[in-house]
């Protein structure tokens, strides 16, 4: 990948620096567009070792750098992360759930854009140019979505469709979005977000909250179609009711104005003991 290095012309607005300006240069991200902040990728991974091949192979060679917050894995998710790309920070988790894994994650990295990648293979990293292309333009937030122009899902059972259509048309309506997805993983933005996303949540509700928490922030969202591919090893660690009811509970409190409280541990998650 050559890198064509200038000096940055100007500052972009509300964006906090988080490498001196001295030490900016221009990334090429296609063969239409350079960027000069750079990119952070966060991958939460449990057990997720037969996947990182697929998942660091479509990652973009102009990435900043990669965070991949392990969940106690029990097979050799650390070792073959570190294999696949030498440079990857890994960072442990404290709890446990997804939402607990982003929050280690999110403090962790030091680019100025952060993008949230699963490691199950179902997301294409060959589509983070089209979330950082609409951040560099103007948007707060890319929000991915399945069911926008250009999006799919192969990984959705009909029961999860319904689901996400009933809890996305709730969060419009109270919040005064316009979502037509809610429960995607697959999201970047600009990491000063995060002061206003606050995220104290612990499980798979974490990409409801910080739906809401961006919209009622008055940050500019804009969806990015995005295809989701099958889950290619392993099983997957969502449960739809039981995360659902999760999902709900949250946009209830945040409608009804409370913080919601991070619950002790997620039902169900299997941590290894003392790492
Ligand atoms: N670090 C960490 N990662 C987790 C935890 N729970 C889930 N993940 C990761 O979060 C990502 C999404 O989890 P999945 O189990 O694929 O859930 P999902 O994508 O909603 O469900 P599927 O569509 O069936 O794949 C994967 O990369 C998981 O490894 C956790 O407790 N800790
Ligand atoms: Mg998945």
């Amino acid at each position: 990948m050559t890198f064509v290095v200038r000096p940055l012309a100007e500052k972009a607005q509300n964006v906090t620096p988080a490498v001196p300006e001295e030490a900016r240069f221009y990334r090429q991200i296609s063969s239409h567009l350079a960027i000069a902040p750079p990119v952070s990728i966060v991958i939460p991974a449990m057990n997720e070792a037969e996947n990182l091949p697929y998942v660091f192979k479509s990652l973009p060679g102009w990435i900043h750098e990669v965070v991949l917050v392990d969940g106690n894995s029990t097979d050799d998710t650390i070792a073959v992360a570190r294999e696949l790309w030498p440079d990857v920070k890994v960072v442990p988790q404290r709890g446990q759930g997804k939402g607990d894994a982003l929050t280690s994650g999110f403090a962790a990295c030091t680019g100025e854009i952060v993008v949230m990648v699963d490691a199950d293979g179902s997301a294409d990293g060959a589509e983070i140019v089209s979330y950082v292309s609409a951040l560099v333009a103007g948007a707060d937030f890319a929000k991915g979505s399945r069911f926008a122009n250009g999006g799919g899902t192969d990984d959705m059972t009909p029961v999860r469709k319904l689901g996400n259509r009933v809890l996305t048309s709730l969060v419009n309506r109270k919040f005064g979005a316009r979502y037509t997805d809610l429960c995607y993983g697959y999201n970047a933005f600009w990491r000063y977000c995060l002061d206003d996303i606050d995220l104290d949540c612990a499980g798979f509700e974490v990409e409801t909250l910080m739906n809401i928490r961006v919209v009622r922030a008055g940050l500019r969202v804009q969806e990015i179609p995005s295809h989701e591919y099958e889950r290619i090893h392993g099983t997957s660690n969502l449960r739809a009711v039981r995360d659902g009811l999760r999902v709900l509970r949250v946009i209830l409190r945040e409608h009804g104005g409370k913080r919601h409280k991070a619950p002790a541990a997620v039902p169900g998650a299997t941590p290894r003991e003392g790492s």
